[in-house]
């Protein structure tokens, strides 16, 4: 028996849920969110999946995304509250945690390693690409049928957390369960055309201003790439428009870290972190309140943007220092 084996049946056994995921969502957080929402709504349940602000247009075509609620007051009534690639409650939109603090039975599934173990039920599994592959684990393990709209929110999941099957968490297990999503009508142009092919004129204007300020340090292992607001509201570009610019960063030669800068509007910075062969990130991220993969984690520091550069530059050349003379050794 594995943890997911465990769990299908304390997870299935109720008739009334509530389903989130973090805020800021990426794909893999909305994939898993609508996946398991649409699948447990075939199975007949009462499910209401909910986020505290609106879903960002490049997901908006997955099935079920028009079925996500915004906070409603008063929501109550919850067999079981199910938070989906959530590293820890705090990861909740306000609003939606307490109606989930409400709910007696809490499950957490997820795969960062940063995993807080918050609920009554963990399916946590660091080792799965997404949580969407841990779904479509859960689902064909439960007896589950995948309808065709089930498998473009899982495939979506994968394709996201993997960067396309390009990064190093892509394991011959996620390659199969793409197979086997891909089998039961996952749509996958119309996946890459949503994710990938829909850029706006203002964000690679953006991403312009950004590679203009990419920058590498004297050993040409660290590269980083700054958004400033101005440039942000220069070239007329939102927020979400620098989703992936960061694979810029590290698809430099010779780059083992990639770094990105975000200067939100409230004094913080938020700072995105890839690795590419050996950098545990994810430690980096932690030293600076954060979290996520050993090859993917980010973390938000307040001060001014070179400031905050200086300071996650100094600590990214030490950890580098340590982990490289570590591998030499070994
Ligand atoms: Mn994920």
């Amino acid at each position: 028996m594995d943890i997911i084996d465990d769990a299908v049946n304390s997870l299935l056994r109720y008739d009334n849920y509530i389903m989130t995921t973090h805020i800021n969502p990426d794909g893999d957080a909305l994939g898993s969110l609508t996946g398991l929402g649409l699948a447990l709504f075939n199975m007949g349940k009462n499910v209401v999946m909910i986020m505290p602000h609106s879903i960002p247009a490049a997901f908006q075509f997955l099935p079920g995304a028009r079925q996500i609620k915004k906070v409603v007051d008063h929501l109550a009534g919850f067999d079981m509250a199910i938070a989906v690639d959530c590293t820890d409650l705090n990861r909740i939109g306000e609003g939606v945690r307490e109606v989930f603090c409400r709910t007696e039975n809490i499950a957490n599934i997820d795969h960062h390693i940063s995993n807080r173990f918050f609920g009554n039920i963990n399916v946590v599994d660091p080792k799965a690409a997404a949580t969407g592959e841990i779904i479509a684990d859960l689902l064909q393990k439960a007896g589950i049928s995948i309808a065709p709209d089930i498998a473009t929110c899982l495939y979506t999941a994968l394709v996201s957390d993997t960067g396309s099957f390009k990064q190093q968490n892509t394991t011959a297990k996620s390659l199969r369960t793409a197979a086997f999503l891909l089998d039961r009508g996952a749509q996958h142009r119309v996946i890459q055309r949503n994710l990938y092919e829909q850029k706006s004129l203002e964000s690679l204007h953006l991403l312009a201003s950004g590679l203009e300020s990419l920058s590498l340090n004297e050993s040409g292992t660290i590269a980083w790439m700054s958004i400033t607001r101005k440039s942000l509201k220069d070239s007329g570009a939102s927020v979400e428009d620098t989703e992936g610019m960061i694979n810029y960063v590290k698809s430099l030669k010779g780059v083992e870290v990639g770094i990105l800068f975000k200067e939100a509007t409230n004094g913080e910075i938020n700072v995105s972190f890839r690795s590419n062969d050996y950098l545990n990130v994810n430690q980096l991220a932690a030293y600076f309140g954060g979290g996520g993969h050993e090859r993917a984690a980010g973390c938000i520091i307040s001060g001014e943007i070179k400031e905050v550069e200086y300071l996650v530059l100094q600590k990214t050349e030490e950890k580098l220092y340590d982990q490289y003379c570590g591998r030499a050794i070994r």
